[in-house]
């Protein structure tokens, strides 16, 4: 029997809720598929720890963590200290030396759930947005001068290299090419940023000619705003830089219903390092400790890691029963309009998956 290393992150807020919940329902999908098991290894991470250390991971974290399987990760950013020090010191600290270059984040209106695009048949939002996880507008490359002075500069630089663009735009066309439309938008904003988003759009161009079963369009990423909005059955596979397809899939989970169902797999694709598995949303310090959390966004992230890890059947038994679920409103949390807690939602999916014989 197969035992998969798994690196519990917990983090920050409501990372520590979500993640508690996760890895519980995570051990009966191992229980009930009976083919692996999953040895986990918890870490402390996060700003608590940041507060005791002035680290937010120790300084060999990564390679406590580096020869794990997978990496289930809660959330980064805590009211009282600067959000660019939690998010730069763990989250980013984790996915830019692992070199998870490629941040995959679909989207679907799961059973239950309203959208707020009334006019829009549930069926006709199921989009994955591929996010460059790995330079761009993250590329951490600019400074500060003569602080607090009238004359006071700031930078940020975002870098676009060759190899990094051209790596997320080939993995975008292979996973459109394997979806059933084959339909992509690559999005940049060509038109105002006139050097990297310019060579975005070439390189496109370039790596589209290796994929012609593939249809594809570009997009300037405020019109995709806007087409997301009116249009999203014409979208299906979307490609954009780090900070654009960030904005981009809190919008397209606002539009699936909620930023709380909206998972994130953080890919290494050539698996020299771990990959990383987290809910999109981030630590929402408003509700931390009241029990209300949306654990679906971790369930999903947690199919896709056991997609990841090779596990389909526990994969679409662990999909089935979170969509079983979401389509109870009892168990939809306040983030959707109801009244359900975190361990309400944990033990419907845990029954949902108890249940399922398929
Ligand atoms: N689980 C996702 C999370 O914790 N996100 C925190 C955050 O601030 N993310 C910003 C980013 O990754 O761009």
């Amino acid at each position: 029997m197969r035992t998969y290393k798994i690196a519990a992150i917990p983090g920050d807020g409501i990372g520590v809720e979500v993640i508690a919940a996760g890895l519980e329902v995570l051990e009966i999908c191992a229980a009930r598929d009976g083919g692996f098991k999953l040895a986990v290894d918890h870490f402390d991470w996060g700003t608590d720890y940041y507060k005791r250390t002035g680290l937010m991971m120790p300084a060999d974290g990564r390679d406590k963590i580096r020869n794990h399987d997978a990496i289930y990760f809660g959330a980064v950013g805590a009211p009282d200290v600067a959000d660019h020090i939690t998010l730069w010191g763990l989250r980013l600290e984790i996915c830019q030396p692992f070199d998870q270059y490629a941040n995959v984040r679909p989207t679907r209106v799961l059973p239950g759930i309203t959208s707020p695009l009334r006019h829009v048949p549930d069926k006709l939002l199921d989009w994955v947005i591929v996010r460059e996880n790995s330079e761009g507008e993250y590329a951490g490359v600019g400074g500060r001068a003569h602080r607090g002075l009238p004359e006071e500069v700031a930078s940020d630089v975002s870098i676009f290299t060759r190899t990094g663009v051209a790596r997320i735009v080939r993995f975008a066309f292979k996973l459109a090419r394997a979806r059933p439309r084959k339909l992509l938008t690559v999005v940049t904003k060509s038109n105002a940023q006139r050097h990297g988003m310019v060579m975005w759009d070439e390189i496109a161009a370039e790596v589209a000619a290796e994929f012609p079963d593939v249809t594809w369009d570009k997009m300037l990423v405020d019109a995709m705003t806007m087409r997301m909005v009116m249009k999203p059955e014409t979208i299906d596979t979307i490609v954009a830089t780090n900070l654009h397809a960030d904005i981009l899939s809190d919008l397209a989970a606002a539009l699936a219903g909620s930023l709380g169902i909206a998972p994130t797999a953080n890919l290494n694709p050539e698996r020299k390092f771990p990959s990383m598995f987290e809910p999109i949303h981030g630590s929402a310090f408003d509700i931390t400790g009241k029990g209300i959390a949306n654990p679906i966004g971790t369930f999903w992230s947690g199919v896709m890691m056991l997609e990841h890890l090779g596990e389909t059947a526990a994969a679409a038994r662990l999909m089935r029963a979170i969509e079983r679920v979401t389509a109870d409103k009892r168990f939809h949390t306040p983030d959707l309009g109801g009244t359900a807690r975190t361990t309400e939602v944990t033990a419907a999916v845990r029954e949902a998956l108890l249940g399922d014989n398929a």
